[in-house]
C-alpha cells in the first residue's frame, strides 16, 4: 500500500538495470501476477483507449532509421505523399470518432518541424481535431520550445516521440540523429505542458538488457510519460531490418508487463505488430497491462487489424473502450 493508504503503487524514478532485468526475467506467471496487481490497482475500470493514426505526410524522410518504410535512405514500396489538406484530415478524424476512437494521432515523416506554411497547416489540423472532441496527438520529429508552445496553444494533448531502443543500441539503428536529440525534444514537449507519449520497438536486434535500459530511461523520467507505446518491429521490404527474425509474442508480453510495473499509471500501448499476433497473444498483452491500442485498419504505412476484429477482441476479454471525455461509456461494439 502507498503512503496515502490507497492500493495504487508509489511512483519511482530510480530504477537500475539489475532490478529491472530481474523483474523482466521472472518466471512468466510471476511476472504476470505482479503486473496484473499493479494494473488492477491503478486502472480498475478495465478500459482500453482506442487511438487512430493517420499519416499526414508520408515518405521521403531524410533520417535513416533502419526500421522505417518512410526513410529516403531505403528503397521501400511506400509511395510518398505530400502534406494532406486540413479537410482530408478532418474527414479521417470524423470517421475515427464515429468508429469509437477517442484519440487521433497525426504522423509526419519529418526529421524535425520547420517553421512555415506546412507547420501552420499542422497547427490548423490540431485545432480542428481538438475541436471535434477528440484527444489530439502528433508525431512530427524534433521540435524546439517555441514550436511546442504553438502546438500547446492550438490544443494539442500529446506528442509522440519514441526513444525506440536503448542509448547503447541507438547508433546501430539510426545514424542521422542522437539519442540525446530525442531526450531534448521530449523535454521541450514536457516544458510546454503537453503530455508525453514515448516508447520503443522490440525486434531491432537489441539485447534484453537494451530493452530494460530503454524502459529505465522512460521510467526514470519524472513525471513518467503518460503514454508508452510498445511496438514490435514491422519488417518492411527494402529496409536494413527487413530480414530480422519475427518477435516472439511472449517477449512482447514480458516487455508490456515490465513497463506496466515500472510506470503504474501510464497508458501502455500495444502498438505496431498486432497483425502478426494471434488473438490469444493480444489478450495476454492486455492482461499483462496494455490499456491502449491503435484502432483502424492502418497504422502509418502498414496494416493494422480492422476495427471489427478489435471490437471482437475487446468483447472476448470483457473489456470496454474508453468513453469520449464528455460522454457515457460505450460498449466495445454490438
Ligand atoms: N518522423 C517522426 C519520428 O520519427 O518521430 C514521426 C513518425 S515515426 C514513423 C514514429 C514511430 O513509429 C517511430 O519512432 C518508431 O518507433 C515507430 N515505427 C516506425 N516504423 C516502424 C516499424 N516498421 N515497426 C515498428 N515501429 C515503427
Ligand atoms: C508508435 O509508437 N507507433 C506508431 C505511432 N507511435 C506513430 C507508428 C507505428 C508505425 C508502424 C509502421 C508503419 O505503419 O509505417
Ligand atoms: Fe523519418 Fe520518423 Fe521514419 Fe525515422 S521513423 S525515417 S524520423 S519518419
Amino acid at each position: 500500500m502507498s503512503a496515502d493508504g490507497s492500493l495504487a503503487s508509489p511512483l519511482r524514478h530510480d530504477f537500475q538495470l539489475a532490478e529491472v532485468r530481474a523483474l523482466h526475467d521472472l518466471p512468466l506467471f510471476e511476472l504476470l501476477d505482479r503486473a496484473r496487481q499493479v494494473h488492477r490497482a491503478n486502472h480498475p475500470d478495465g478500459q482500453v483507449q482506442l487511438c487512430t493514426l493517420l499519416s499526414v505526410k508520408t515518405g521521403g524522410c531524410p533520417e535513416d532509421c533502419g526500421y522505417c518504410s518512410q526513410s529516403s535512405h531505403h528503397k521501400t514500396p511506400v509511395k510518398p505523399q505530400a502534406l494532406l489538406k486540413v479537410d482530408e484530415v478532418v474527414a479521417a478524424a470524423r470517421r475515427a470518432k464515429e468508429q469509437g476512437a477517442t484519440r487521433f494521432c497525426m504522423g509526419a515523416a519529418w526529421r524535425e518541424v520547420k517553421d512555415g506554411p506546412a507547420f501552420d497547416r499542422v497547427i490548423d489540423m490540431v485545432r480542428e481535431v481538438k475541436g471535434m472532441g477528440l484527444e489530439a496527438c502528433v508525431t512530427l520529429g524534433m521540435l524546439n520550445p517555441e514550436q511546442a508552445r504553438r502546438l500547446k496553444e492550438a490544443g494539442l494533448d500529446a506528442y509522440n516521440h519514441n526513444l525506440d531502443t536503448s542509448r547503447e543500441h541507438y547508433k546501430s539503428i539510426i545514424s542521422t540523429r542522437k539519442f540525446d536529440d530525442r531526450l531534448n525534444t521530449l523535454r521541450n514537449v514536457r516544458d510546454a505542458g503537453i503530455t508525453v507519449c514515448s516508447g520503443g520497438i522490440i525486434g531491432l536486434g537489441e539485447s534484453i538488457d537494451d530493452r530494460c535500459r530503454m524502459l529505465i530511461e522512460l521510467a526514470n523520467m519524472d513525471p513518467h510519460p503518460e503514454s508508452v507505446p510498445v511496438n514490435a518491429l514491422t519488417r518492411v521490404e527494402g529496409t536494413p531490418l527487413a530480414e530480422m527474425p519475427p518477435v516472439e509474442p511472449l517477449e512482447l508480453v514480458r516487455m508490456i508487463a515490465t513497463a506496466r510495473i515500472l510506470m503504474p499509471r501510464s497508458k501502455v500501448r500495444l502498438s505496431a505488430g498486432r497483425t502478426e499476433l494471434s488473438r490469444e497473444a493480444q489478450l495476454l498483452c492486455l492482461f499483462a497491462g496494455a490499456n491502449s491500442i491503435f484502432y483502424g485498419d492502418r497504422l502509418l504505412t502498414t496494416p493494422n487489424p480492422d476495427s471489427d476484429a478489435d471490437s471482437d477482441l475487446l468483447r472476448a476479454a470483457g473489456l470496454s473502450a474508453e468513453p469520449p471525455k464528455s460522454g457515457a461509456a460505450v460498449p466495445a461494439a454490438e
